[in-house]
């Protein structure tokens, strides 16, 4: 790989969701990138003052991709990149009305979901079940049912992804799979199936075993390792 390549900044890859969205749309598009991991444990973080971060990111956030002589420094907008790059995967549907639904339930993800980002956040080692979630957050989970439900419904025959084949929104809604996986949440069957598509795929297992990988460190700034532990 060339000094030119993209580089791609990521965060902790058990944690980070945004930063994992745009990377598993990279390796769908088949763009070779130079990845940069970066630690959010560390002073700074949740209050987008990690000094790593600031120097690369003019939003304080991760994931950042650095190309074409600019600074992406968005999830959305990285992975609509590569789908410009690499057009022929289909991360973006050639057909435009599927193309708009498509940036819909995309878009719903980036914007929505806080309480499901709130309650069930990623993280891809733990196992364990979600006690006493807030109607707010079920209201989240039924609509992620709803929506995977109704788009299987509508498109099974075209493939097993949300809209048949693999697309941009399959990669925004793989981390919600794994945080349906973490805490055992109840989905419908169709959802399920959906879910054990998404966590079938082999670039996501190339994600887990760079986890496994690594030694293993619970998050401190935060409480993501002790949520829904039963007390000592
Ligand atoms: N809207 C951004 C969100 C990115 C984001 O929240 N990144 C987190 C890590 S998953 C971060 O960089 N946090 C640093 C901080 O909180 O200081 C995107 O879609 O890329």
């Amino acid at each position: 790989m060339t000094e030119t390549a993209p580089q791609l900044f990521i965060g902790n890859r058990n944690y980070s969701s945004w930063s994992l969205r745009p990377w598993l749309c990279l390796r769908w598009a088949g763009i070779a990138f130079r990845e940069r991991s970066i630690e959010l444990d560390q002073p700074g973080y949740g209050a987008e003052g990690i000094a790593e971060i600031l120097a690369i990111s003019p939003s304080a956030r991760v994931p950042v991709l650095l190309a074409d002589g600019v600074t992406i420094h968005d999830s959305v907008a990285i992975s609509e990149w590569a789908a410009e790059v690499a057009p022929a995967p289909g991360l973006l549907p050639p057909n435009r009305a599927l193309r708009a639904e498509m940036r819909s339930v995309v878009a719903e993800m980036h914007a929505g979901f806080p309480h499901l980002r709130r309650d069930l956040p990623m993280n891809l080692r733990r196992r364990c079940t979600a006690r006493d979630l807030p109607p707010e957050t079920l209201r989240d989970i039924a609509r992620i049912d709803t929506m995977w439900r109704t788009a299987r419904s509508r498109f099974g025959a075209a493939g097993p992804f949300m809209f048949g084949r693999r697309s941009m929104a399959d990669a925004f809604y793989l981390p919600v799979a794994t945080r349906f996986r973490t805490y055992g949440a109840r989905l419908s069957p169709e959802s399920e199936a959906y879910a054990a598509t998404l966590l079938a795929d082999t670039d996501f297992h190339a994600w887990e075993a760079a986890i496994a990988a690594e030694p293993h460190r619970l998050f401190s700034r935060a409480p993501i390792d002790s949520l829904y532990a039963d007390p000592a």
